[in-house]
């Protein structure tokens, strides 16, 4: 008998390749009685993807009610990789000052650099690792809710996985995803990952001082936004030079948008 797929032909010898092993619904073939017989399965639908956001959903919204309660500000930071994320965190803890009771927690696959890069810059921050996966999710933020996120925090950042596909599905009990995207990436973006730029209340285009150096037009890149969120405010940021921090970081500390910051 086949034992990935159950086939009751006797005596059979298996031709499954390299794996031994073969998906359902995939054609293979078997050897019986020396004549070779192929055949397929149809595929056995199992939906753990629908039954995994479910679950995080439930842990996020545990997450949310317990923020409200203790009066914390949550933001889910979202982009891909390098899209100055951190730098503009390393810029914002000087701006948000010592009085203001904040934390940052930094998801990566692997390795803490943007945990000492905030570190020595002053920030309270928390590593978190992911290891295969490419996304932090709920349960990762609640096992920290009375340990690394104390009550009476006013603002917690989340910087998580850059990826601009798996984090925006996956809800951590935020008040509000943030999306970033520099100028280097392209203006299609918001149209061609359409759920984050959708989903934010913010919009922050990054990296603003290389704009002169580059053919990227911002009308074009607003009007991709628009067409996917058409009332999220959309600040223009360098980390580099200082734009547009003072209106970052009173952002983190009200969560409205002043303009002239
Ligand atoms: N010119 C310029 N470079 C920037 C700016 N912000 C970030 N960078 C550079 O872009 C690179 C990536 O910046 P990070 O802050 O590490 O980006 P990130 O989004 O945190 O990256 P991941 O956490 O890996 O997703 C670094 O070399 C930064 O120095 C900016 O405003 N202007
Ligand atoms: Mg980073």
């Amino acid at each position: 008998m086949c034992k990935d797929c159950g086939c009751q032909e006797a005596n059979q010898k298996m031709r499954h390749g390299l794996s031994q092993g073969h998906a359902h619904g995939i054609e293979h073939e078997h050897v019986v009685n020396g004549q070779v017989i192929r055949h397929s399965h149809a595929p056995r639908v199992i939906d753990l993807g629908l039954s995994v956001l479910a679950k995080n959903d439930k842990i996020a919204a545990e997450n949310r009610l317990w923020f409200e309660k203790n009066g914390t500000r949550v933001f889910n930071l979202i982009s891909s990789p390098g899209s100055g994320k951190t730098l503009l965190l390393e810029k914002t803890v000087q701006e948000l000052g010592p009085d203001f009771k904040w934390a940052i927690i930094t998801g990566d696959q692997e390795k803490d650099y943007d945990a000492q890069r905030l570190k020595r810059a002053g920030a309270n921050v928390l590593q978190l690792n992911t290891a295969s996966a490419c996304h932090l999710d709920a349960s990762m933020i609640h096992k920290e809710r009375d340990h690394f996120i104390t009550p009476g925090l006013e603002c917690l950042v989340i910087e998580n996985v850059g990826n601009l596909v798996c984090p925006a599905a996956f809800d951590l009990g935020e008040k509000e995803k943030i999306a970033f995207l520099s100028c280097t990436e392209g203006e299609d973006k918001p149209t061609k990952y359409p759920q984050l730029f959708h989903e934010a209340g913010l919009i922050v285009l990054t990296k603003m001082d290389l704009v002169p150096h580059l053919d990227w037009n911002l009308s074009l890149c607003e009007e991709h936004i628009r067409r996917v969120n058409p009332h999220a405010p959309i600040l223009h940021v360098s980390a580099r030079t200082g734009m547009g921090v003072k209106t970052w970081a009173h952002y983190l500390r009200t969560g409205t948008v002043e303009l002239n910051k």
